[in-house]
């Protein structure tokens, strides 16, 4: 089919988006960004014994948003669900999504991220649906890992380093032979870290500024983090899903490079965060003896623990965003690292007074507005 027919098919047909890990990070800014532009949005979700699915409490019940049970490992499951959604588009951004868990479960993690992959692609042949449905794979700068270059772009060679990103590369290279053996419609983005006020609480950006929340706030005392030298390149996930909508819009199935082009360490998050929550940070010593200190009180507020080091560690990444820039005309500076952090550590301080409050509440049944006047929470 010549590649200018997807073009005149996108505008005539109506749009059913169908979400894979909808529930997750990126999953519900996407939900979110696809229900504004009229879309009807199908979200897969599995099977857990708490139904966790705060991050898209607020959309359920809507009119266009509609939750589906199935599997990333259940190949039925996928078949099905695709046969009776008929989405336009799929975005597969389901996962085991955490590069330390996948030294813990390669075979999951392998499972999931890669043969996953293959199971959308294949539940779209099945249905016949491969020159109607579009497919976004969430794919990652984890790919480059040991890394061959600095800055990472399209063309730079790949050499992953955990059982996450070796999953990863299948998705990536599945998706690709897809594309050239069936004249698929299917991309890949290649996405830099992106973090959020709702991003998972064991990513280290989160840990940081929940964990600096609570140390201002009288709830714990100490953070400890592994390899502070780590760099990345941060950008905020809800820029980042607009980018996996306009890869689909685009003219032809293309692969791209979505980052910030801007680097830093993780000691550098964790100064701005504390700093934020009123902190002011000061290094001391070297490797695991590295301590961050309150300048206030003196006190260890930032340690070091080898258990968080991996087998293996991705530290330098870094984004070269130009080919989005230029053919999605997408802006990667649109959120500043300086205002992703700041934006992160509000919610967080907010969040944990919340919870202070529910707490006193609970021992000295006194409501929000008592408690400011008392100067018990401010
Ligand atoms: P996330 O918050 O960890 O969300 C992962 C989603 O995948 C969740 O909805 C999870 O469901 C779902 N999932 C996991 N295993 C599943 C299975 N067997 N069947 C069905 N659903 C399953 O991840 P994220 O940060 O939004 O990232 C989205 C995607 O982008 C992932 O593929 C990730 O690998 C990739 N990525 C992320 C980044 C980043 O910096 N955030 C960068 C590059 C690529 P539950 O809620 O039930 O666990
Ligand atoms: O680690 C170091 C750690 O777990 C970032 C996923 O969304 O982005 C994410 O993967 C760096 C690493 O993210 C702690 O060693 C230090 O070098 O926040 P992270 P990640 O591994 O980069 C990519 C693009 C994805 O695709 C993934 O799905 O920070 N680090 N101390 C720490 N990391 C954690 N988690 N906890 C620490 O205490």
């Amino acid at each position: 089919m010549p590649r200018v027919l997807w073009c005149i098919n996108s505008k005539q047909m109506k749009h059913i988006a169908l979400i894979t890990g909808v529930t997750g990070q990126d999953g519900s800014y996407l939900s979110e960004l696809l229900l504004a532009k009229g879309y009807s949005v199908h979200g897969l979700i599995r099977r857990s014994s708490v139904d966790y699915r705060e991050r898209i409490a607020h959309l359920e019940g809507l009119p266009h948003f509609h939750l589906h049970y199935a599997d990333m490992s259940d190949s039925m499951s996928l078949v099905k669900l695709v046969g009776q959604v008929q989405p336009t588009e799929i975005y597969n951004l389901a996962a085991q999504s955490h590069v330390q868990v996948s030294f813990d479960a390669p075979e999951f993690t392998a499972d999931v991220d890669a043969v996953g992959v293959l199971r959308i692609l294949e539940a779209v042949r099945t249905n016949h649906l491969e020159k109607t449905c579009r497919i976004y794979q969430a794919s990652t700068s984890e790919l480059y890992g040991k890394v061959e270059a600095v800055p990472q772009s399209e063309t730079t060679p790949f050499h992953p380093y955990s059982p996450y990103a070796v999953a990863k590369l299948y998705g990536y290279w599945i998706i690709k032979e897809y594309r050239e053996a069936y004249d698929m419609f299917c991309c890949s983005g290649i996405l830099f870290n992106h973090e959020s006020e709702r991003r998972g609480e064991t990513f280290v950006t989160r840990e940081i500024t929940l964990a600096a929340a609570r140390i201002a706030q009288g709830k714990q005392d100490c953070l400890y983090l592994g390899n502070l030298d780590s760099k990345r390149d941060w950008g905020y996930a809800k820029d980042y899903v607009e980018c996996m909508w306009l890869i689909l819009q685009h003219d032809t199935p293309e692969d791209f490079v979505i980052a910030t082009g801007v680097q830093h360490t993780v000691r550098e998050f964790a100064t701005l965060a504390f700093h934020h929550a009123g902190i002011e940070l000061r290094w001391e010593g070297k490797g695991i003896d590295e301590k961050g200190i309150d300048t206030k009180t003196g006190k260890i507020v930032v340690a070091v623990s080898p258990d968080f080091y991996r087998p293996t560690d991705v530290v330098n990444l870094l984004g070269d965003p130009t080919k989005a820039q230029r053919e999605l005309g997408w802006n990667p500076q649109r959120t500043s690292f300086e205002q992703l952090v700041k934006l992160m550590v509000e919610h967080d301080m907010n969040k944990i007074m919340h919870e202070r409050i529910s707490e006193l509440s609970k021992e000295r049944k006194m409501n929000l507005a008592e408690y400011l006047e008392k100067g018990i929470v401010k």
